[in-house]
């Protein structure tokens, strides 16, 4: 059997080209993002594309309560290298009300089987909340409560995961007045799930937690809110494009005009991303190149990852700043060029910029540098003049 200079079996990942119908390259593209996605060190790439090659595919029961099925439609929706057959191909699929065939009695006896057969290893995945109020009865499935269902699953399974804020915090379904008691799934099994919070959540957060499972045998490490930290531990606001717009503080103050058209800050539409934690703006959504996540589209991230913040925030409110304090003014949107920074401008730049990251004004820097250099990667992207970003 051959190997290459990794010591990789070349024969695994002929099959794997087989079988996904992708190339060699984007396969093993995807290996190595998914690796340094989850800030895995050197080399680790290389046990991923053998685990994924030699297809010990996990078994998985995948749970639906109270949701919008949004989750799956996402891992769905996925395209390159065709994210959604490499997700299938990973894991064998053994029950999902959505995707399965089957119905009724043979769809909860084959459930039954593939947990029997599975015992104890096989991987539980709870999309939706748990209605808890009134013994559960405002979701059943097969004549049993969400309630019943869930803790019968989990009895048994190597790990749980909780995948969108439905799952994760209970999501839209527990927004106030929370008429059927919708809770999440920690707390209804009284102990913590790998949460992957999002509505929808990104599919490559998944397919990275699932894929560190079936590479190491567990999961990713987790944050205080057992979120992967690989994902949740940073700043939608931190990595945004918009970022230098905010530094110096120019805002879109209606949607539809000039500073919108323009791609500034939406942070006076009532923004999120200051207390928001997730990689959107560094993965983006359904691989359609720049500018793919709600804030890239002209929309203020919502918050919809975070407990308290999506779903509980009034959408026009305004953030709150986890790592910087805003000024108490700010300067017009369109300033008139040619006249040097206004006292206001200056106050913001350097009361807001000078105070945060440094990396954002390098950033800042770095999104005249594209304008003028990679004009094909400004699409999408801020286009306001960088001269006064520099002033
Ligand atoms: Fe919908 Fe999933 Fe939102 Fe909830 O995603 S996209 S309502 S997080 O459980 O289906
Ligand atoms: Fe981006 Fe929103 Fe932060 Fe503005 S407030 S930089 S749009 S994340
Ligand atoms: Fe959600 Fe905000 Fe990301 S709305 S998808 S957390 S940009």
């Amino acid at each position: 059997m051959n190997k290459n200079k990794h010591g990789r079996k070349e024969d695994h990942v002929a099959a794997v080209e087989k079988r996904l119908g992708i190339s060699r390259r984007s396969f093993l593209q995807l290996c190595t993002a998914m690796a340094s996605t989850m800030g895995l060190p050197t080399g680790a790439d290389a046990a991923i594309v053998q685990a994924v090659a030699n297809k010990k595919r996990p078994s998985v029961i995948w749970l639906h309560f109270q949701e919008c099925t949004g989750c799956t439609e996402s891992m769905l929706r996925a395209e390159h290298p065709t994210l959604e057959k490499l997700i299938l191909d990973v894991i064998s699929l053994d029950y999902h009300e959505t995707l399965f065939a089957a119905a009724g009695h043979q769809a909860e006896a084959a459930r039954r089987a593939a947990m029997k057969a599975n015992k104890g290893k096989y991987l539980l995945v709870v999309e939706g909340a748990i209605p808890t109020k009134d013994n559960g009865v405002y979701c059943k499935i097969g004549g049993q409560t969400a309630i019943d269902m869930l803790k019968e699953c989990a009895a048994d399974a190597a790990a749980v995961i909780a995948i969108g804020s439905c799952a994760a915090w209970g999501g839209m379904p527990s927004t106030g007045p929370n008429p059927t008691g919708a809770s999440s799934a920690a707390q209804v099994l009284g102990k913590p799930v790998a949460n992957i919070p999002g509505c929808p959540p990104n599919p490559y957060n998944f397919l990275s937690t699932v894929v560190h499972f079936l590479t190491f045998g567990k999961l990713p490490e987790l944050d205080a809110k057992s979120r992967p930290k690989f994902a949740y531990s940073r700043l939608v606001h931190d990595n945004c494009e918009r970022r230098a717009h905010f530094d110096a503080g120019r805002f879109a103050m209606e949607f539809g005009d000039e500073g919108h058209r323009k791609g500034w800050c939406l942070y006076k539409l009532g923004c999120k991303g200051p207390e928001t934690y997730a990689n959107c703006p560094s993965i983006l959504f359904g691989d359609v190149g720049n500018a793919s996540w709600p804030v890239g589209t002209g929309h203020p991230c919502i918050g919809c990852t975070e407990q308290g913040v999506g779903f509980a925030k009034p959408i026009h409110a305004l953030a709150e700043l986890k790592t910087n304090v805003p000024p108490v003014s700010y300067p017009r949107v369109e300033e008139e060029k040619g006249h040097g920074a206004t006292m206001g401008a200056v106050a913001v730049v350097a009361g807001v910029a000078g105070a945060v990251v440094g990396g954002t004004v390098v950033m800042a820097k770095n999104l005249g540098k594209c304008q003028t250099e990679c004009p094909s990667k400004s699409a999408g992207k801020p286009s306001a003049d960088t001269e006064r970003t520099e002033s």
